[in-house]
């Protein structure tokens, strides 16, 4: 089978990738040149664990072959990135792009699939009429399928094999033709259904996520205000056997969850308050941070090193960061800002400049590096104090503060039960 990907992102190399490591033939396209040009000369442009090894092994088998320009194949996968618009609807320029691109070269027999994460009825209301348009009778010509990616950022080489995939055709002979093809490497369930099942599957997984979530933030902002450690209640609560609250942050970033949702409520904006709710909740965390370094600082901090800038913990993404919203807020209230990242090239700063007379740290991103900090950076700052909203440092000590989400109660004027 002939495989081509289109889109070379976070989901679309490593797709290919994979493809490529299990025997079949793969030309990845991309329309950035750079990327290719770079993914010809050997080297990944994003951060994945074992991406790398994995993509020199396909690329030195000849098995995968980046390229600028797209070929022929018996299947088109495509993988493009789905910003949402201003008023967050989702925004298919990429995808119609991609389509318009794989037209002239589709004949009978070929399967077109997109795993780009898409508002509901796109697959059949976007796609299906540009091909029925070019001549072609979707499940009799050519077969149209949306299997959503659902890997997570971090451990995307075991999920790609190991999780269930939905697969969603338009007719139940595209449908078997999704299967057919990733049968090739994964070994999880292969789960047949129609295409907007399947769009809005994958959206409520992540909007289940992000409410979820919502709830675990709320929690902080309501035991700040009753003097009760939300942490320690998680703690408590999770034990139950049916009961699992996220955990709390400074926000939620990444381009799912904090995108996927609008996709379902600018869809249905009348029958979703609560995922709307969820939305408000999540995006007010980063001010909440703020406000809190005001809070515990007394209004008094001058300068405050942000620890982390990617939106979770080892991946280099920053896309919808709530670390770089903090700093916005922060810096909105006259604070100078440093933000260190040691896997973000464009924060990979000195990380001595940063701390140097700070009077505060964030932890906002959970990167193994800030589980511990190096002394000499800690006695640099003006006040040794760590915000960690992570609740992930290990060097906990006498002489410095360490404040949590659950702690944050000690420093208001809150309803004071118990410390
Ligand atoms: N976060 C919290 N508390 C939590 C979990 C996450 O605040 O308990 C925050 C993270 O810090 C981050 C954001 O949420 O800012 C998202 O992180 P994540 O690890 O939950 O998810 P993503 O965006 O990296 O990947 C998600 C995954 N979806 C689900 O787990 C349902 C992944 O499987 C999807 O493939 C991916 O979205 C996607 O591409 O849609």
């Amino acid at each position: 089978m002939k495989i081509a990907t289109i889109g070379l992102g976070y989901i679309g190399l490593p797709t290919a990738v994979m493809f490529a490591k299990h025997g079949q033939e793969v030309i990845g396209f991309d329309t950035n040149k750079e990327v290719i040009a770079r993914l010809q000369s050997g080297f990944i442009h994003i951060e994945e664990p074992g991406l790398q090894e994995a993509f020199q092994g396909v690329l030195a088998s000849g098995l995968l072959r980046p390229v600028s320009q797209l070929e022929p194949a018996d299947t088109f996968i495509i993988a493009v990135p789905t910003p949402h618009t201003e008023d967050h609807s989702c925004d298919t320029r990429y995808i119609r792009q991609a389509v318009k691109d794989v037209i002239p070269l589709l004949i009978t027999g070929n399967t077109i699939i997109l795993e780009s994460t898409v508002a509901p009825k796109t697959t059949t209301g976007v796609i299906q009429p540009m091909l029925e348009e070019a001549g072609f009778t979707i499940g009799v010509d050519v077969h149209l399928v949306h299997c959503p990616e659902r890997v997570l950022p971090g451990q995307i080489m075991a999920e790609l094999v190991r999780n269930n995939r939905i697969i969603g055709g338009v007719t139940p002979a595209c449908a078997s033709a999704g299967e057919a093809v990733y049968q090739t490497f994964v070994e999880g369930e292969m789960l047949l259904t129609d295409a907007s099942t399947a769009e809005l599957s994958k959206l409520m997984e992540n909007t289940f996520r992000d409410t979820n979530i919502a709830l675990a933030n709320e929690l902080v902002k309501l035991s700040t205000e009753l003097g009760i450690n939300a942490l320690k209640v998680i703690e408590m609560a999770n034990k139950h056997p049916r009961v699992n609250i996220h955990t709390p942050g400074p926000g939620v970033g990444g381009h799912c969850l904090a995108v996927d949702p609008y996709f379902i409520t600018t869809a249905a904006p009348e029958q979703t308050p609560l995922i709307q709710t969820a939305r408000k909740i999540n995006s007010s965390m980063p001010e909440y941070i703020a406000e809190s370094v005001e809070t515990i600082t007394n209004k008094a901090a001058k300068k405050v090193v942000i620890l982390g800038a990617a939106y979770k913990g080892n991946v280099d993404d920053i896309r919808e960061s709530p670390a770089l919203k903090i700093a916005e807020h922060l810096q909105q209230r006259g604070i100078e800002v440093h933000v260190y990242d040691p896997h973000v090239a464009y924060y990979n700063m000195n990380p001595e400049t940063a701390f140097a007379n700070a009077d505060m740290a964030i932890i906002a991103t959970e990167h193994d590096e800030f589980k511990h900090l190096p002394m000499s950076l800690l006695t640099s700052m003006a006040t040794m104090q760590i915000f960690d909203t992570k609740n992930i440092f290990e060097g906990v000590h006498e002489e410095l503060t360490y404040i949590t989400l659950g702690t944050l109660h000690r420093y208001t004027n809150c309803q004071q039960f118990q410390s």
